[in-house]
């Protein structure tokens, strides 16, 4: 069990101001629409439906909001021991890419993503989601344009690897690799940002995806039948 199945649905978002005013940690998830962003998501979080949130119309270009920890605490609610609970917020951010979007309603989005990723002072680290056969696409660079000069980590998930021969998937990650091992400080030291494939169809780079974002969020990868073995060894 990873604590990231605790994931609940806590609010959904649309415009800066609104953002929540705690000061918990958040992982952003980003990605062109279709590259697997919520089937991830859910994977994760071993819950068929969380993201469901993210395709009501309507809501598709908004930020939702996932808590990790203090479960079924609603923003709104004024509970605050509840929210004192929360360990940690998982963001789906709007999905660029969407042909059917433009004119204000996409300048609109595209400004609070911009606005989102290199403001944020919450977000502790952003996951890339990147279809493994289309990489780094122009918006998805915009993305880690966007996201660089904050300094903090990229982890970049390769998604649908099993559309891949194992030539081509090994191929995909190292050209990624060297894509993201580009982009260097003001002090020509690369930045921390890593990548790994992973599927849905065969889990592939589920546990690596795992701990990695527990790891970024803060939480370790601990679960709690290692906590009941160490108390009782201790
Ligand atoms: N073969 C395969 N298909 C996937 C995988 N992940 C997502 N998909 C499919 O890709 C499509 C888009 O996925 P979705 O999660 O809705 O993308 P989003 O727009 O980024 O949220 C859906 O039809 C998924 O079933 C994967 O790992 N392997
Ligand atoms: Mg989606």
């Amino acid at each position: 069990m990873s604590l990231l199945w605790q994931a609940r649905f806590f609010t959904t978002v649309n415009n800066f101001q609104e953002l929540p005013k705690m000061q918990v940690l958040e992982i952003a998830f980003a990605g062109r629409s279709n590259a697997g962003k919520s089937t991830a998501i859910n994977l994760l979080c071993n819950q068929k439906k969380l993201t469901f949130a993210s395709k009501t119309p309507g809501r598709t270009q908004h930020i939702n909001y996932f808590s990790i920890g203090g479960a079924h605490v609603a923003q709104h609610r004024k509970d605050e021991i509840k929210i004192d609970e929360i360990r940690a917020m998982l963001v789906d951010l709007p999905g660029y890419g969407y042909a059917e979007v433009s004119g204000p309603a996409k300048l609109h989005w595209q400004q609070l993503l911009g606005d989102y990723v290199r403001r944020r002072q919450q977000l502790a680290a952003l996951v890339l989601i990147v279809d493994s056969r289309r990489p780094f696409t122009e918006l998805d660079v915009q993305m880690v344009e966007w996201f660089a000069p904050t300094g903090k980590p990229i982890h970049c998930i390769l998604s649908k690897s099993d559309k891949l021969n194992r030539n081509d998937a090994t191929n995909a990650l190292r050209q990624a690799r060297i894509f993201l091992g580009s982009y260097v400080d003001e002090n020509n030291q690369q930045l921390p940002f890593t990548a790994q494939l992973f599927s849905v169809l065969n889990r592939n780079g589920l546990e690596e995806a795992n701990n990695r974002i527990l790891k970024l969020a803060g939480l370790t990868a601990i679960t709690d039948h290692d906590i009941d073995t160490d108390a009782a060894g201790g």
